[in-house]
């Protein structure tokens, strides 16, 4: 079996091949750009190559059944950190009242799920390692709907190549299928014993311990599933979109 140590092993090997080619000929990097690089624009736009090439050939690399390691319960993070684009003291106060998940896009059932719904589906725990990469990390035990388990009840189609997240703060993110139906791919309604706080993105949240944590999409408020590349806050900003670990 190949383990996650290995992967990363090969992904930042490639990486620092094509980064001793491209720096060593910037010819090699104008071919594959189409452009001489003289411009800022233009090398933003070869970078951007870069990545998606990047995006391509991890998610070959990727197993969707290679697991991210798991902790005991002794070893969770409490507090467990507040990261976000903003600071804590405006993190969404969600009313749970008029609170609806929405789905939409390539699914054959498009009504809006309660939380109440949510927790009557089947319920998995799991204590996984949150990583960021501002260079922090924390232990997290996470309760909730494997979204595999979602994504199958709302009759997704899962030939299709995304799955794309909207959230109450207007922060947003994608998945590549493969990701989304990864066994540890959490719609998170718990942490412990407790629903999320607000800091962590009560009510509804993801939890993808197999990516970087800007993929961890807090106060999920509305999925699609859909063929076109959806971007994120983050990813949008130049922050590799598939940032598999
Ligand atoms: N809705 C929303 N989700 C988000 C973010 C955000 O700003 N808004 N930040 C991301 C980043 S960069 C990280 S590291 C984690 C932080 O989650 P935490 O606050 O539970 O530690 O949330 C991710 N999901
Ligand atoms: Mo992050």
């Amino acid at each position: 079996m190949i383990k996650l140590s290995d992967h990363k092993k090969q992904i930042a090997n490639l990486e620092r091949r094509l980064f001793l080619r491209s720096s060593l000929s910037i010819g090699a990097l104008s071919m594959l750009s189409g452009c001489n690089l003289q411009d800022n624009d233009q090398v933003d736009k070869a970078l951007w190559a870069l990545s998606r090439w990047n995006d391509r050939v991890q998610a070959r690399l990727f197993s969707g059944s290679r697991l991210a390691p798991t902790y005991a319960p002794n070893q969770v993070t409490m507090p467990f950190p507040f990261n976000a684009f903003y600071p804590e003291f405006d993190a969404p106060q969600v009313d749970l009242s008029n609170w609806r998940l929405e789905v939409s896009g390539l699914v054959t059932d498009k009504t809006a799920w309660t939380v109440e719904r949510l927790r009557s589906l089947p319920q998995a725990r799991q204590i996984t390692r949150h990583i960021c990469i501002e260079g922090w990390s924390a232990i997290g035990d996470w309760g909730g709907v494997p979204l595999k388990t979602f994504l199958q009840r709302i009759g997704a189609d899962t030939t299709a190549r995304f799955v794309g997240f909207k959230c109450t703060d207007r922060y947003h993110s994608s998945l590549d299928m493969a990701s989304a139906l990864h066994p540890q791919t959490l719609l998170a309604l718990d942490f412990g014993d407790e629903a999320l706080p607000t800091a962590n993105g009560f009510p509804l949240r993801l939890s993808v311990p197999t990516k970087l944590g800007f993929k961890s999409a807090k106060h999920v408020a509305a999925i699609f599933v859909t063929n076109t590349n959806p971007g994120g806050y983050w990813e949008d900003q130049g922050y590799n979109w598939f940032s598999g670990i």
